[in-house]
């Protein structure tokens, strides 16, 4: 075991429960227990994976919380070491008393991520298991669960090792070349598995456009003059009444974001207040974070009321839109038509899709996220297969597909030293991604990202 020390957290989340968990793991984890624990029956000889029901007592016996406890012996639990959790009442004030004990008894409060942190440094997950228990507990999407429980089921880690298997053997012939002399070692042709790789390579980093879309969402604004509907379909995207409509143009006067589920794709949608020439000064501040708003976001929502003719306005605004990815959405599609919107179509470099909604009559709205959905993923649906999700695992391995590339590249004519050495390079950053060449202060970041008592 490579910790001396036991740590103990409150694993559950802040606020009242049906039930909190306190969870200690290290050496010295049972032998807490049979400190602050007084079973109701029987001794205190623990065996493992059986909750006991009991009582937690203070230096003077007295109850502080009445629990179950279970113990989880090393290395079979989630650290791999001695693991106990009791099982309290889902308060806050019971969980800090019981937590208190067992710090009292013994215990280091733990960091953030720091019984996943020893999981991984005792061998039970890679680094990319680790990091997906993290994306399970935040994904927003079910697409972006499926994810995460994918990659904590290890296809990542699995793919890594193959990928690494392909290049280790032409790593041992470039290194042989360079330490015999030529005529010993006999010609061998490294293309087949550094082809192999490649393509593999490829894949992933190719599969991580939609993988990092899918897991960290999107930004959408909406768009479009006054009255035009951005409030109503804002409310209608999110099914519940969030921004107030009236039929008084000038409605919206600051930006409002609220996260949706828009065909698996989280999505931030931000309605805005609608543009227009105007001497209200709150109104021009809305409308300049209406600007700012379409500057960050990565898909405008163009507006516009398919009930009305097409104004100067409505052009002036989809002006500002060219540039950016652009929906063009025909509101109010339950009145009579009076739109002609093909100058405006003529003239967007960006346009991707249009949709014509009703929030009356709820038409148009699914085939909306779908769309949002598919232009955010550069126009596929998502894919079934195995997705890079983490942008540091596609940094890492893109890393790799250009070593890779390189090498492939200089294999006729640089010599066989420099080859090895973009070899070596190119495994030590495939390593990264399991994390077992991975730099300590990198480790720390990337758990420090957890929460307390994951
Ligand atoms: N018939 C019909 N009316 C709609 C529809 N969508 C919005 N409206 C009406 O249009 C008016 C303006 O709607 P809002 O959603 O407030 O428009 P907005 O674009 O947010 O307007 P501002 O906040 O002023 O920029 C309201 O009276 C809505 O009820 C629709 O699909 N059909
Ligand atoms: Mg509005």
């Amino acid at each position: 075991m490579l910790y001396a020390d036991t740590i103990a957290a409150i694993a559950t989340p802040p606020g009242e429960g049906g039930v909190g968990i306190v969870r200690l793991s290290g050496p010295d984890a049972p032998g807490i227990l049979r400190r602050v624990f007084r079973p109701a029956r029987g001794g205190d000889d623990y065996r493992p994976q059986c909750m006991r029901y009991g009582r937690v007592v203070d230096e003077d016996g007295r109850t502080v919380d009445e629990a179950l406890a279970v113990y989880f012996k090393s290395p079979h639990s989630f650290t791999g070491e001695d693991v106990v959790e009791l099982h309290c009442h889902g308060g806050p004030l019971p969980l800090q008393s019981v937590l208190r004990l067992v710090l009292g008894a013994g215990a280091r409060a733990a960091e953030p991520g720091e019984f996943t942190m020893r999981a991984f440094v005792n061998g039970r997950l890679d680094l990319a298991q680790a990091e997906a228990t993290l994306d399970i507990i935040r994904a927003k999407t079910e697409t972006g669960l499926r994810l995460a429980i994918d990659q904590l089921g290890g296809w990542l880690s699995r793919e890594v090792r193959e990928i690494r298997e392909l290049l280790l053997h032409p790593l041992a012939y470039l290194t042989a070349l360079v330490d015999f002399p030529e005529d010993d070692v006999p010609v061998e042709d490294l293309m087949p598995p550094l082809h192999e790789a490649h393509a593999r390579l490829a894949r992933l980093v190719r599969s991580a456009e939609q993988g990092m879309i899918v897991r960290q969402g999107a930004r959408a604004v909406l768009v479009g003059r006054p009255n035009a509907g951005k409030s109503s379909l804002l409310n209608a995207l999110l099914r519940r009444e969030r921004a107030i409509v009236t039929p008084i143009p000038g409605t919206t006067r600051d930006t409002i974001e609220e996260q949706a589920n828009l065909g698996g794709v989280p999505v931030v949608l931000i309605d805005t207040a609608g543009i227009a020439e105007t001497q209200d000064m709150v109104e021009r501040i809305g409308i300049e974070r209406s600007r700012a708003a379409l500057a960050l976001a990565d898909l405008a929502l163009l507006l516009v009321d398919r009930s009305t003719p097409l104004s100067a306005e409505d052009l002036q605004i989809a002006g500002l839109t060219h540039g950016k990815p652009t929906i063009l959405v025909r509101t109010k599609a339950d009145l009579a038509p009076q739109l002609d919107d093909r100058p405006l179509r003529e003239a967007h470099p960006s346009l991707k899709a249009m949709v014509e909604t009703s929030t009356l009559s709820g038409a148009g709205l699914d085939e909306l996220a779908v769309t949002v959905a598919r232009t955010l993923l550069g126009g596929a649906p998502i894919s079934d297969a195995h997705l890079v999700t983490n942008p540091r695992h596609r940094d890492a391995l893109f890393r790799v597909l250009e070593g890779v590339s390189a090498t492939i590249d200089g294999l006729a004519s640089l010599p066989a030293d420099l080859l090895a050495i973009e070899l070596t390079d190119a495994l030590h950053a495939l390593g990264e991604i399991s994390g077992e060449t991975i730099a300590d202060d990198l480790l720390h970041a990337i758990f420090s990202r957890f929460c307390i008592g994951k």
